[in-house]
C-alpha cells in the first residue's frame, strides 16, 4: 500500500551536516520525497508534535533539543513507507540501533546516559510511528499545497 510518512532531520543531524546522507538513504531505497522544508519550531509546536510524550520524564529534555535549532521536515512516500522508513532509522535508543541504520551508523548514546544528563537521546531523525501518527504529523507539518506529485525516473522498477 502506498503511504506517506513524516520524517524530520533533527537539530543534531542538521548541525552535523547529515541532511544529504539521510535523504540519500531514502532516495536510494526508491522512496520518494514529496515535500521538504527547513523549519525552526517553538515550544508550542513541540507540544503538538510530541503530544504523546508531554507528560513523560524525558519531555523537558526532548523539547529543549527539538527547539534548539532548525530541522529539515519532509514527507516520504512509497510502498509501506511508514514501516520502511522506521526500519531505515533504527531503534530509538542509539546504543541499541543496529549498524546499517541511520541511528546505528551516526549515533551511539544510551538511555541511561541521556537520562543522567537530563537530555533527549540525540538520534538524528524522527519518523512517524504508525499510520495514525503519520496522518496527524503530515497535516501538522505541511499544508496540502506544499506536497508535490511527480514521476521519478526508474519508478517502473519500484511500483
Ligand atoms: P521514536 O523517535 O523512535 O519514535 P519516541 O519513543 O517517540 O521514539 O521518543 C521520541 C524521542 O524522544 C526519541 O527519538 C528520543 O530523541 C527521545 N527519547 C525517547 N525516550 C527517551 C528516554 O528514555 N530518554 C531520553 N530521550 C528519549
Ligand atoms: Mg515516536
Amino acid at each position: 500500500m502506498i503511504e506517506q510518512t513524516l520524517v524530520l532531520v533533527k537539530p543534531d543531524g542538521v548541525a552535523r551536516g547529515l541532511v544529504g546522507e539521510v535523504i540519500s538513504r531514502f532516495e536510494n531505497r526508491g522512496l520518494k520525497i514529496v515535500a521538504l522544508k527547513m523549519v525552526k519550531i517553538d515550544t508550542d509546536f513541540s507540544k503538538k508534535h510530541y503530544a504523546a510524550h508531554v507528560d513523560k520524564d524525558f519531555y523537558a529534555g526532548l523539547e529543549n533539543f527539538i527547539v534548539s535549532g532548525p530541522v529539515i521536515a519532509m514527507i516520504v512516500e512509497g510502498v509501506d513507507a511508514i514501516e520502511n522508513v522506521r526500519k531505515l532509522c533504527g531503534a530509538t535508543e542509539s546504543k541499541s540501533a543496529l549498524p546499517g541504520t541511520i541511528r546505528g551508523d551516526y549515533s551511539h548514546v544510551s538511555y541511561s546516559h541521556a537520562d543522567e544528563k537530563g537530555m533527549a537521546i540525540k538520534n538524528i531523525i524522527h519518523a512517524s510511528g504508525d499510520k495514525e501518527d503519520a496522518e496527524k504529523e503530515v497535516s501538522l507539518w505541511f499544508s496540502v499545497d506544499e506536497l508535490h506529485g511527480y514521476s521519478r525516473s526508474g519508478e517502473e522498477h519500484v511500483f
